[in-house]
């Protein structure tokens, strides 16, 4: 459960070391003074975090930003949700729990599996049926975890997750869980950390509007800190058929092919305001043509994400439409999760293959070459 070596850092091969070389050990080890775990806590870690920060050429050039692309898909299951995950299973290790219980559209589930795999205990999760991306299910299922299929949507399913580990001995790790938001605000000191300022700008996708209250959270306690003199606009971005904040009121029946975000009634709903009001940013809604467009624009700048994950990219340029972004800001867009777990619109947006004999003259005449 805890690392078998004793007195060994996670992720550490040896003692021994070439001149320069580092691991990066997670995120509790690297940003261990700025969370709740003490040394006596044991560290689950799947070495998460430490996700690339990709200038974007052509962003840049339409927007007249300098546009930065946080690509969160590089984390171990695909998604930025391992950077919550490892604290909150950790935790519930710490805490003595032998089992997790998480509501998910499909990459909560899947850090929830892949952690309590790691750390030895058990996980359930609850689906929407018939709701969620194969791949999520796959790596869900791949780590072990019992799989149940909820008749109901996302909302209806956090519901019974919570009923579940208030009368039973399971511990919840959805974002409610308040370690998932300790562990996700690590995204903001990664960014500060690698642009040496604040950004002037961040953009992300907002489904149960976890990861937005994180941010402001990370971004806040660098500002307290002193590491950073201004914090950025933080902006939110819902699917326009699934935009209860946007709205004022919860969506019942949520509708948008980014199923990663298709929730009706966001449990972080009053702090992602207070992140939206107290930066001067906003939450607003994309539709899903929107979202599709600047998924397809990220892929071709070689960034695979899910649809989801592009909802701050096709906010970005909302926003540059609208005339809110200054000239020469600094803007970042957190894409949140990766392509591979649901590639049904990669597919079914590309040219067919064509079918050639093992002939380099007919390869070469169909390439043009
Ligand atoms: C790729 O996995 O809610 O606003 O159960 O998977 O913090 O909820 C996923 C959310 C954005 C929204 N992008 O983040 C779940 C789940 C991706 C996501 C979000 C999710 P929050």
């Amino acid at each position: 459960m805890t690392d078998p070596v004793a007195g060994r850092s996670p992720g550490r091969a040896s003692g021994a070391h070439l001149p320069g070389a580092h691991q990066w050990l997670g995120i509790i080890e690297e940003y261990r003074d700025r969370l709740p775990v003490s040394e006596s806590t044991p560290v689950i870690t799947l070495c998460e975090g430490g996700t690339p920060l990709v200038l974007s050429q052509s962003l840049s050039e339409e927007t007249g930003c300098e546009v930065w692309l946080k690509y969160e898909g590089a984390n171990p299951t695909g998604s930025f949700k391992d950077r919550g995950m490892t604290l909150a299973i950790s935790k519930a290790i710490e805490e003595g729990s032998k089992a997790v219980v998480c509501a998910s559209t499909g990459n909560t589930s899947a850090s929830a599996a892949a952690y309590a795999a790691k750390a030895g205990i058990t996980c359930a999760v609850l689906l929407p049926k018939g709701k969620v991306a194969l791949g999520k299910m796959a790596a869900t299922l791949v780590h072990g975890a019992r799989m149940l299929e909820v008749l109901g949507n996302f909302d209806e399913s956090l519901e019974l997750a919570k009923d579940l580990s208030e009368h039973y001995p399971v511990t919840l790790v959805n974002s409610v869980n308040p370690y998932r938001l300790q562990g996700q605000k690590t995204a903001a000191f990664e960014i500060c950390d690698a642009l040496g300022r604040a950004p002037d700008v961040h953009c992300v996708p907002v489904g149960n509007a976890g990861n937005i209250s994180s941010h402001w959270m990370g971004y806040s306690e660098y500002l307290a800190d002193g590491m950073i003199a201004e914090p950025p606009q933080l902006f939110g971005f819902q699917a326009s058929g699934a935009a209860p904040i946007v709205n004022g009121a919860p969506v019942k029946d949520p509708q948008t092919i980014a199923t990663a975000i298709r929730i009706g009634n966001p449990a972080s709903w009053d702090k992602a305001v207070a992140a939206a009001t107290q930066s001067e940013g906003g939450i607003q809604s994309v539709t899903d043509r929107e979202i599709l467009s600047a998924y397809r624009r990220v892929a071709r700048e070689g960034l695979f994400v899910e649809p989801a994950s592009a909802a701050s990219v096709a906010g970005l340029l909302q926003l540059h439409q609208a005339g809110t972004l200054r000239r020469g800001s600094i803007v970042v867009c957190i894409l949140t999760g990766h392509g591979l777990k649901d590639p049904e619109w990669a597919i079914s947006g590309a040219a067919h293959p064509i079918t050639v004999p093992p002939d380099a003259a007919v390869v070469a005449g169909e390439l043009g070459l």
